[in-house]
């Protein structure tokens, strides 16, 4: 046995925070564990261990600031696997600021008047591994004006990310680096137009006059090592320039596919750890990420921050309770049943007449017979005959459960918002009761007179637009319900009875249905036999 010490390597000059010490003395670790994060303003980079080995001793605490050549720890090696060695561990992909391999410097900045311009290849510079290093952002278009120090590329390995700055200002004309390249020393970025004082452009062959090799290289400033890629990202580019982790954390949540911005920290200022990649992974699974229903804790890409007002004037109001809720329960159904919609028009003429005959009995008994109480008695009829769509999928996705009551919910809008109170037994209710009873609860909705009670239950729901217009539409299924009808605007059609056309008054109706629950032939059967009931209400009493 023997022991080593292992120093902070040559991190390309600087002192740089010890944000997280990774290991406790007693800990066993392997080759490349990793013992540190260290950062600074723009990097932040994991110190892997030279040696495997037990820690004795650690001399660096969270919060402390460090330079290359201190000491991070002492370990008891085994005697066989190195010779002591009192150098720092080497630099992970870090940049070797001082070595031999360090690249041209940057040009010094273009001075004053006279300007010309040239056209020079950027090339990647020694970024301290032989080994090609995944580009994983290109950070610039061609077009872009970049001053320098402005990110061109970020390089990922699993050990650091780094992004590679610009060496001067100027205009890049060329991208030949692309994302999923492996980019080794000297291989080429971009071309950029610098503006240069007419003095300095002999120094810089232009591409276009040089002989071979043809075209001015020049290799920027080392790169960095960094936790925040490329501050000016092209438009297809998604920073993370306000999310601490690092570059193993980065490369996990992007093998999930995962936006860092979704992630909460648990690490030190809010730093996020594998552990809570991994834990974010299990709750997704599980569904029970938070904010899901909001578009910002699905695994999709999250829709972008805008600001309108670089359009012209806003006015930014708060959305109601109700509207939120109802914008995460619309959202959860949308994201987690797989909706399909089908179409129907419905001769209604006999119905219609029929109605329009109780037209005076209505106002006697004071209430108002519209299609509504219709649509439900023929639902109940219809969930009845095909118990599949009076069911729910168990949340564990293993059993179906099948109702043995008829409840239907009425969507009913507010100015508060979607309400959709339920209307109990529409089996056991005669049409009178039906109306009066969808009356008194939209009554009670739009004056947020609703009980909880009155809200919850439904085995199906009708949304009827048929009051406001439309030809069609395809409503969310109110899950954990399996069916939704939507209902819209009558309509007079031609209607070929087999000898002619007749004007009909024809209903469109649409039947938006979970297919995991229900297949496309149940779907049709049922709403075939809803639309026979609707034409001809004497089905009603079969
Ligand atoms: N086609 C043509 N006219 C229709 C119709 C249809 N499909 N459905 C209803 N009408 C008529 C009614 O007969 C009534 O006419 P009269 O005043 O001449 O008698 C008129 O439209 C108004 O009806 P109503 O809206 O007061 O009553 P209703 O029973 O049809 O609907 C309710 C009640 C609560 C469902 C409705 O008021 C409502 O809020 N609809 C909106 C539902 C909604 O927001 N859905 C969208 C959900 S997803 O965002």
């Amino acid at each position: 046995m023997a022991k080593e010490t292992v120093k902070i390597p040559d991190l390309g000059g600087g002192s740089v925070d010890v944000i997280e010490v990774c290991v406790a003395v007693g800990d066993v670790v392997a080759k490349d564990d990793s013992l540190l994060v260290l950062e600074s303003d723009k990097a932040s980079m994991e110190i892997p261990s030279p040696l495997a080995g037990k820690v004795l001793s650690i001399s660096l605490k969270e919060g402390e600031t460090v330079e290359a050549g201190d000491l991070i720890l002492e370990l008891e090696v085994d005697g066989a696997e190195v010779e002591a060695d009192d150098s720092p561990a080497p630099a992970v992909e870090a940049p070797q600021a001082e070595s031999e391999s360090e690249p041209a410097p940057a040009p010094a900045p273009a001075p004053a008047a006279p300007v010309s311009s040239a056209r020079e290849m950027i090339l990647v510079p020694d970024v301290g591994s032989s080994d090609g290093i995944d580009v994983i952002e290109v950070c610039v278009a061609v077009g872009d004006v970049v001053s320098e120090g402005d990110s061109l590329v970020v390089l990922e390995s699993d050990k650091a990310s780094m992004e590679v700055p610009s060496p001067f200002s100027g205009t890049i004309t060329k991208i030949v680096m692309k994302v999923g390249d492996s980019a080794k020393l000297g291989a080429e970025i971009a071309e950029i137009e610098r503006e240069v004082a007419a003095a300095a452009v002999s120094e810089v062959k232009p591409a276009v006059e040089a002989p071979a090799p043809a075209k001015a290289t020049t290799a920027p400033a080392p790169a960095t090592p960094t936790a925040a890629p490329a501050a000016k990202p092209a438009a297809t580019v998604t920073s993370h320039a306000d999310v601490y982790a690092g570059p193993a954390v980065r490369k996990l949540a992007r093998e999930f596919g995962l936006e860092l911005e979704q992630l909460t920290g648990t690490g030190p200022r809010s730093r996020i750890l594998k552990e809570d990649v991994q834990q974010y992974v299990k709750d997704l699974a599980k569904g029970n990420v938070k904010g899901a229903a909001t578009g910002g804790g699905s695994a999709l890409p999250s829709i972008p921050d805008v600001d309108f007002s670089q359009f012209g004037e806003i006015d930014t109001q708060p959305l109601t309770k109700l509207h939120k809720l109802t914008a995460a329960n619309m959202h959860r159904s949308w994201v987690n049943l797989p909706h399909v919609t089908q179409f129907d028009d419905v001769d209604i003429s006999e119905l219609e007449d029929f109605r329009a005959g109780l037209k005076r009995e209505a106002e006697q008994r004071g209430v108002k017979l519209t299609p509504l109480p219709f649509l439900l008695k023929a639902a109940a009829v219809a969930l009845q005959a095909h118990p599949k769509f009076n069911a729910s999928l168990s949340a564990d996705g293993e059993n179906m459960v099948y109702k043995k009551y008829i409840h239907i919910g009425i969507a009913v809008d507010t100015p508060a918002g979607l309400v959709v109170p339920v209307i109990r037994d529409v089996d056991k209710k005669s049409l009178w009761d039906l109306a009066a009873e969808s009356a008194e609860l939209a009554n009670k909705a739009k004056n947020r007179k609703l009980k909880p009670a009155e809200m919850q239950g439904g085995c199906f729901t009708i949304s009827s637009l048929g009051s406001i217009g439309g030809t069609g539409f395809t409503p969310i299924i109110n899950a954990p319900e399996v069916a939704i009808m939507g209902v819209s605007k009558l309509a007079i059609k031609p209607y070929w009875n087999g000898t002619e056309f007749v004007p009909r008054k024809m209903l469109p109706v649409s039947l938006s249905y979970d297919h995991r629950a229900i297949n496309g032939v149940d779907a049709g059967q049922f709403f075939t036999f809803m639309g026979m009931a609707l034409a001809d209400i004497r089905r009603l009493l079969l």
